[in-house]
């Protein structure tokens, strides 16, 4: 009886169109169309030479978004913070972390940036405050109504002996629960122990956290990006997870399935309640301008696109670096095309995709691909419809930098040891911007800067990129620049598995010339018929980006015959049709 319908829809299924072409959704926002940069404050510019990254130093460089075409910064916490997490542990959601500067220099900055036609979005992170945070510090001597703030048991007796709630294991390593002593039970922390879970079935905690929203919303910025969704709500019970099957010590995340503490579905409605008290505000400030959302959250694909339905303009898709449990692989060009299309099979159709290649936490793009392959992964994220989502550094180039045992700052690195902490630290993609070739690479007028500059510095840097004829940089531009026609903004999406190793994506609409990205993932050449791929395209094109070592610079401004298109190795193109 079961399996009859099951049938019947297997059926139906197989009528559908060609899964690979997909149209767009024509954009009306400004977040629709925004390229958003990532900025981590600590690394982006420092302007009083204390080795450290500052809001003033920020300011300072706001020309360098215009210039490439970015229309969104999105700013790591900037909040105070005793920085055991690097800012994620707040200890005061109304204050700025003093190093980076005054309220006054953030509301430069952010005034700055709208009169240079930028938004700017900061970080929005409810899932924990600081263990410095006074409602945590009041929690701790058992005063209402912070103790309710937070998630306490007093663990299960053996006998006399105390077990703890679950086995829940902390994202950081070790266990979630921690001892305190003076309330005689343990608190829970999905991250450090510097960093407690608020408790989210506490109303209170809403009210006071749309205060925070409303706080920053007067401060002038245009929107968050929000931290940590799926960790938001813990299983009521503290039910013990099951282990993973995973080879990897017991004491590590990834021991356990994280079936308790991860995508429950009372963290949906909370970033709901959000979205419609920032909704509300704008009508309260007679609509004066749109306000944008961003999730971030690694989970499989159901529960990330979930997010759309629970008013997240942008669920960050993550997996080009993770597939929700482990690293993403991205080895051939057929990985990269699964990629594409599940967000776009998965996604809601009326909504906007997304695309995120680094972040602050994971190795950068040109480290995981190599350099010979970053201009054609960044063709593709920039011309596919949607919203690119960049890492600082990542439009020049810059890889991770090797920083020893010794030289790492990072928590989640520090609290494994020697032999392991090259698997868990973060600090290679945490290094200084390279502006230029003089000291610190233009990041600070310091020499030692909070951490060290990269030694590739003197040839991977912004004014040399500048200067030169074919850089990353100005291959990024003139990406970003494409953006700005009609055919980008409504013409279709075809993506394209071509002869095993050319990941083809056109973009095309009626009357439009269309823009095809051709991109080799691997190392030999190929000609290929492009009619086999894509229906409708002119006869003739041209070439107008080529990958930095394509060999093809010379070619830029020439006609290509679409039914014998040579691509060289490892080499990326992007094409525009040319039908007049
Ligand atoms: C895309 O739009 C065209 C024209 O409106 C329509 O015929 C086609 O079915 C649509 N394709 C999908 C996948 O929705
Ligand atoms: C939960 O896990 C802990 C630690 O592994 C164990 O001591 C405890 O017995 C488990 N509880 C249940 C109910 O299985
Ligand atoms: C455990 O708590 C969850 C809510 O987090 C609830 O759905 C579930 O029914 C509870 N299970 C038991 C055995 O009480
Ligand atoms: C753990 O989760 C993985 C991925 O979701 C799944 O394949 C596996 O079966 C789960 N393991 C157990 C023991 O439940
Ligand atoms: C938004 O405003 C409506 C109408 O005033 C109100 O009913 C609703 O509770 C508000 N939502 C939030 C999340 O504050
Ligand atoms: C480091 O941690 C790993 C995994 O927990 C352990 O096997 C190893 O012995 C530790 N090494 C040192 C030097 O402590
Ligand atoms: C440093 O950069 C400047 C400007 O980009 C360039 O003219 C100069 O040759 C560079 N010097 C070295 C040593 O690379
Ligand atoms: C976008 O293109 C229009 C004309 O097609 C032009 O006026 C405008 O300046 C361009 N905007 C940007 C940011 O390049
Ligand atoms: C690509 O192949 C060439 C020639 O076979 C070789 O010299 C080169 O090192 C290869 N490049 C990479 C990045 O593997
Ligand atoms: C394109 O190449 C094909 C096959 O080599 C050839 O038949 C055709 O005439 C060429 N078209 C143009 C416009 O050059
Ligand atoms: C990508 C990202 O924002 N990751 C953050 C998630 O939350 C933890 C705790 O706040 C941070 O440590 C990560 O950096
Ligand atoms: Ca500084
Ligand atoms: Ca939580």
């Amino acid at each position: 009886m079961c399996t009859l319908p099951v049938l019947f829809l297997i059926l139906a299924g197989t009528a559908s169109i060609d899964a690979t072409t997909y149209n767009v959704t024509t954009p009306t926002e400004w977040w629709q169309t925004a390229v958003i940069y990532e900025i981590w404050p600590e690394s982006f510019k420092d302007s009083d030479g204390d080795g450290i990254g500052d809001l003033n130093g920020i300011t300072s460089k706001l020309s360098h978004f215009v210039d490439m075409g970015v229309t969104c910064i999105w700013l790591a916490p900037i909040y105070e913070s005793p920085f055991v997490d690097s800012g994620y542990d707040i200890s005061d959601f109304y204050a700025l972390h003093s190093t980076y500067g005054t309220l006054d220099d953030f509301t430069t900055l952010v005034k700055t940036a709208q009169e240079l036609g930028l938004k700017v979005i900061i970080d929005f992170v409810p899932n924990h405050t600081s263990d410095e945070h006074e409602w945590f510090v009041k929690a701790k001597q058992g005063i209402e109504p912070y103790y309710s703030y937070y998630i306490w048991n007093e663990g299960i007796m053996y006998g006399d002996y105390r077990g703890l709630p679950s086995n829940w294991i902390s994202g950081f390593t070790g266990s979630t629960w921690e001892w305190v002593d003076e309330r005689n039970a343990y608190y829970l922390h999905q991250f450090s122990k510097h960093e407690v879970d608020l408790n989210w079935r506490n109303p209170d905690v809403m009210e006071q956290m749309k205060k925070v929203l409303t706080y920053w919303l007067d401060l002038g910025i245009d929107g968050f990006r929000v931290d940590a969704v799926p960790f938001f709500v813990e299983s009521a019970n503290f039910t013990n997870e099951t282990l993973s099957g995973q080879d990897v010590p017991s004491d590590t995340y990834y021991y356990l399935n994280h079936t308790e503490t991860k995508d429950q579905p009372e963290s949906y409605p909370l970033v709901q309640e959000w979205k419609e008290h920032i909704n509300n505000y704008t009508v309260s400030q007679g609509n004066d301008k749109v306000r944008v959302m961003c999730t971030e959250g690694y989970s499989a694909i159901d529960y990330v696109v979930k997010w759309y339905d629970y008013g997240s303009d942008v669920p960050f898709n993550f997996f080009f670096i993770s597939d929700g449990q482990t690293s993403a692989v991205i080895d051939t060009a057929t990985d990269i095309v699964d990629i594409i299309t599940k967000w776009y099979n998965n996604m809601p159709s009326d909504q906007t995709a997304n695309w995120v290649l680094g972040n602050h936490d994971r190795s950068r793009i040109a480290t995981k691909v190599g350099l010979y392959r970053t201009d054609g992964i960044h063709f593709l994220i920039l011309l596919m419809s949607g919203v690119p989502t960049l890492y600082f550094g990542d439009e020049i180039g810059m890889t991770d930098t090797f920083l020893t045992w010794a030289e790492t700052t990072d928590v989640q690195a520090c609290n494994t040891n020697e032999t392991e902490y090259l698997s868990w630290t973060r600090d290679p993609e945490r290094t200084p911007y390279q502006w230029d070739n003089t000291t610190a690479a233009g990041f600070s007028t310091n020499s030692t800067p909070f951490l060290k500059v990269n030694e590739n510095y003197l040839t991977v840097n912004l004014a040399a990129e500048k200067e030169a004829d074919f850089s990353h940089y100005k291959n990024f531009q003139k990406a970003i620049a494409l953006r700005n026609t009609t055919v980008w903004r409504e013409g279709t999406v075809d993506v394209e598995l071509i002869e095993d190793d050319v990941i083809g994506m056109s973009r095309q609409l009626d009357g439009e010339d269309p823009i095809i990205v051709l991109v080799n993932w691997a190392n030999t050449t190929v000609t290929v018929d492009l009619d086999s791929y894509f229906a409708d395209l002119p006869d003739t094109m041209e070439l107008v980006i080529a990958d930095m070592y394509s060999g093809l610079n010379d070619n830029i401004g020439d006609t290509y015959n679409k039914s014998s298109m040579y691509i060289p190795a490892y080499g990326a193109m992007v094409l525009l049709g040319t039908s007049s």
